[in-house]
């Protein structure tokens, strides 16, 4: 063991372990991305290290990564001058590679001043975001600006000292308008529908609040491509960081375990220059749409149907829960019956082998990813995943049992009672109110399904109205709370 990762420490790696194929000295901070966490590091830093790496590459290209909320990010890293590993792993082999892109790490509770400056800064160019779906402060069911939110009105109340991502974002830009700086582009990376829209209305409608000059301005100078970004990564554990420092011969606080796969779709719409992405990988297109639309509706309906469905079941693990070949069956068929037809398809895509590469990587043993972390914030990725496509059958007046069943299974989960009568610690903005309402009624399947369809934030307005949505809902969960989740899968796996 060399000690810890650092800069003085890499010469000393295995070498085996790839790491950064450019002078990090070099480097300057081009990018700020909002929300530094696993995700952001095993893809667009990943992505980005990559981009650095290319022959005769600018090396303006660095992320200063900010934490909007906890320290942990910089405490890990900080001390090991950014650099991380990221693991990748397939079935029994491990690949570990160092990646060099952080250029600062910045924790927004701390030190306020230096993130703003540093969105305000004439070398940055770009600001990209991981916030999380709920980080964006939108309703879920439209889309707009949550204007009711707390965390919402106290940025309108005071936007130059602001808490919220939104707030952040619309200060950091005041600044460079009032410096006469150039824009920068906004590039969302998280998995929301036209998720560049979706940012780009939230920021306009806060502006627009607390400032409609800034608004106008933003509006005129200022792009918000559409990304579709794909990479599994299960949240980092400590059997993980020893497994990756027995490899590294030295310590890493917080590697990111990830898989084979990844991709980045990125509408090729920015206002200012860019690393080079597409020679690194990711694919620079016209449309994003489609790609987000596929993704969203296979691999994320999938992984939350199988996160509560197989929660409740008494899987731990998604690679467990596919490993069922009930669940196997009904992912298949909610893919190929229900979500296909709903689908515009990007120009070019196999889809039938992306449907299979998807099965394989959900199979993937050695990511521990779990149905806990998934089922994790339903109530905001519900909207996207399931509601969306089951909408559009409704219209069509076409059958969708096996989405029924996924909500069904979320609506069982958030009443925060396994089927062994035991806790479940629910993590979602609303699970307090998504508890007190189905908990009273918890057993009648007709009760809680009109609770919970009565949450306009997830459901809106139209589905709890609509019998072909609700009769099918309600038949499910009655499956579920008669016989358990595990054999309501089964029984929709024959049908
Ligand atoms: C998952 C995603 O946690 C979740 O909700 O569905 O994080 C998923 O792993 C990624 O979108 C894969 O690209």
């Amino acid at each position: 063991m060399t000690g810890r990762l650092s800069t003085a420490s890499l010469a000393s790696l295995p070498p085996a372990v790839a790491r950064p194929g450019y002078d990090r000295a070099r480097l300057t901070s081009g990018i700020v991305h909002l929300g530094v966490g696993a995700f952001h590091r095993a893809h667009q830093a990943a992505y980005t290290d990559a981009a650095l790496a290319l022959p005769g590459a600018s090396l303006d290209w660095g992320i200063v990564g900010v934490s909007l909320r906890s320290p942990t990010t910089r405490d890990a890293l900080g001390p090991q001058d950014g650099l991380y590993t990221v693991a990748v792993r397939d079935g029994a082999e491990t690949r570990l590679q160092v990646v060099g892109s952080l250029t600062g790490l910045l924790v927004m509770p701390e030190d306020p001043e230096a993130v703003l400056a540093a969105l305000a800064n004439a070398t940055t160019r770009i600001i990209t975001l991981t916030v999380t779906e709920k980080g964006y402060c939108h309703d879920p069911a439209t889309g707009t600006l949550d204007e009711a939110r707390p965390e919402v009105v106290a940025d309108i109340a005071r936007p130059r000292a602001p808490a919220t991502a939104i707030g952040v974002l619309v200060e950091g830009l005041r600044r460079r308008r009032d410096a006469g700086l150039p824009p920068a582009t906004v590039v969302c990376c998280d998995n929301l529908p036209s998720n560049g829209a979706v940012v780009r209305r939230v920021v306009l409608r806060f502006a627009e609040l607390v400032d409609p000059a800034l608004a106008r301005w933003i509006g005129d100078h200022v792009t918000f491509p559409s990304t579709m970004v794909d990479r599994i990564v299960p949240a980092t554990t400590d059997d993980d960081r020893r497994e990756v420092a027995a490899l590294l011969g030295a310590e890493d606080r917080w590697p990111v375990m990830t898989e084979p796969f990844s991709q980045w779709v990125i509408e090729d719409t920015f206002c200012a220059p860019r690393p080079d992405w597409a020679a690194a990988g990711a694919q620079l297109v016209g449309e994003v749409e489609p790609f987000e639309q596929m993704k969203l509706r296979l691999l994320n309906a999938s992984h939350s149907t199988m996160a509560y469905l197989g929660y409740l079941s008494g899987y731990a693990t998604i690679a467990e829960t596919i490993g069922d070949p009930a669940f196997a069956r009904l992912v298949r068929a909610l893919m190929d019956a229900e979500m296909t037809p709903t689908l515009s398809l990007p120009p070019g895509v196999d889809l039938t082998a992306y449907k299979d590469a998807l099965i394989a990587r959900f199979g993937n043993p050695a990511l521990k990813h779990t149905t806990y972390q998934i089922a994790m914030d339903g109530s905001q990725k519900l909207p996207q995943r399931l509601l969306a496509p089951a909408r559009q059958r409704l219209a069509a007046g076409q059958p969708l049992d096996r989405i029924a069943l996924a909500v069904a299974g979320w609506m069982r989960y958030v009443a925060g009672v396994d089927e062994a009568g035991r806790p479940i610690a629910v993590q979602d903005p609303l699970a307090a109110t998504l508890k007190q309402r189905a908990a009273p009624v918890m057993g009648d399947a007709e009760g809680m399904a009109k609770a919970l369809l009565g949450v306009p934030q997830v459901f809106g307005n139209d589905l709890g109205a609509a019998p072909g949505f609700v009769e099918p809902v309600v038949a499910a969960l009655k499956a579920i709370l008669s016989g358990g989740a595990r054999a309501a899968v089964e029984a929709a796996a024959r049908a």
